[in-house]
């Protein structure tokens, strides 16, 4: 393929409910899809940061100049445009993994379009399906927490998750339990908000018969999540902490793991994603897709990852009425618990023309 033309389109989405976490409150989806022109075929992708570096170091402003200087002049120089060719091309440039994801997942679909096979087929799926769970914010009370998560469980979600930090972290997860029962397949999520020194606190959720824990403490401290793992029944899953297949391979063979949380965008895209993917696999340690509240263009590629054979919990793709009134692309509707795999070519959605002009904040050609 040939390189023609790369767009960034900056969008904005009103979320449903405002989203609490330990890193802060998102009230809106506020980021960019960027649209690559080859002379096979056009590819979508979107940017799954948000415009302030509160869950990951990378944001919307800074990808946006690192895609323009630092990531597209090596990807235009390749006499002979392919995915698999853009990692390799890009690996000078340190980190930036969800830059980088955006880029190759674009050029994926543009490259997958071109021979007519779907994403599913090219990462390796064994289902059609994928069941959801859903992601649940911090709440101001435990009413509203119980009714929201009674709410999905009537929607029928197979796998409810709920955010904690200091402060809302054992009450809602006994809440919880004590109304919808031990058989409610139940995980939390702390998004870096503890240290070590809350081990004896956090003990107290072994009591619950939790799922998992996923990333309690400091981002990249896997010598610390070792030690706590140590000291705690309950399975740690890393989120925040793992980049690539070759720290997640580390974090395996230190305990600091039971559980990979796989966010494509968070390890650089969906061929490194496939790659933790085999990694945890090959050692028994189940994974499950992550989310970052994204719109149906960047939902549609992890439903088709969600569907590799280590996918065995269910994971945090839920359906677009979770995250908006209107969707981007033609929404994901939930069937049973579960979410359809796309069976188009490429990530199989596009962004529909009308809410695209609708949700659009600004456009710019970022090559040539
Ligand atoms: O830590 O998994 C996370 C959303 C934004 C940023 C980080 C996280 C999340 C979620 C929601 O937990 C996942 C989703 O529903 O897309
Ligand atoms: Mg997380």
């Amino acid at each position: 393929m040939r390189l023609e033309r790369v767009e960034i389109v900056h969008v904005a989405i009103p979320l449903v409910t405002p989203f609490r976490t330990s890193f802060g409150t998102m009230t809106s989806k506020d980021t960019f899809l960027l649209r690559v022109v080859t002379d096979c075929a056009e590819g979508w992708s979107e940017f799954a940061a948000d415009p302030e570096p509160l869950y990951c170091p990378e944001f919307v402003a800074g990808a946006e100049i690192v895609l323009r200087d630092f990531l597209l002049p090596r990807v235009a120089a390749l006499p002979h445009l392919t995915t698999a060719a853009l990692a390799p091309a890009m690996a000078k440039v340190k980190g930036h993994e969800l830059a980088k994801a955006a880029l190759e997942t674009a050029v994926l679909d543009a490259e997958l379009r071109a021979h007519g096979m779907p994403l599913a087929t090219y990462l390796g799926a064994v289902r059609d399906r994928v069941p959801a769970g859903v992601s649940v914010g911090i709440r101001d009370s435990l009413p509203e927490l119980l009714e929201e998560v009674e709410r999905y469980l009537a929607e029928g979600y197979v796998r409810i998750k709920l955010k904690i930090e200091p402060g809302w972290d054992v009450e809602p997860v006994r809440a919880v339990r004590e109304r919808f029962g031990d058989g409610l397949p139940l995980q939390v999520d702390a998004n870096t908000a503890y240290t070590l020194a809350d081990a004896e606190h956090l003990r107290r959720l072994d009591a619950f018969g939790l799922l998992l824990i996923e990333e309690p403490l400091e981002e990249n401290n896997l010598h610390a999540h070792a030690l706590l793992q140590r000291r705690l029944g309950t399975p740690v899953c890393l989120d925040e902490s793992l980049h690539h297949a070759r720290d997640t391979a580390s974090a395996i063979a230190m305990d600091a793991c039971r559980v990979v949380n796989v966010k494509p965008a968070r390890v650089g895209g969906y061929l490194e994603a496939r790659r933790v993917h085999d990694v945890a696999h090959a050692h028994g340690v189940p994974v499950w897709c992550g989310g970052m509240l994204e719109t149906g263009i960047g939902r549609a590629p992890n439903l088709a990852l969600a569907a590799l054979p280590g996918f065995t919990l269910p994971g945090d793709t839920s359906a677009s009425g979770r995250y908006f009134a209107e969707d981007i692309t033609e929404p994901f509707v939930l069937e049973d618990g579960h979410l359809p795999v796309p069976a188009g070519p490429g990530i199989g959605v596009e962004p529909l023309p009308d809410a695209l002009r609708r949700f659009t904040r600004g456009r710019r050609d970022l090559y040539p």
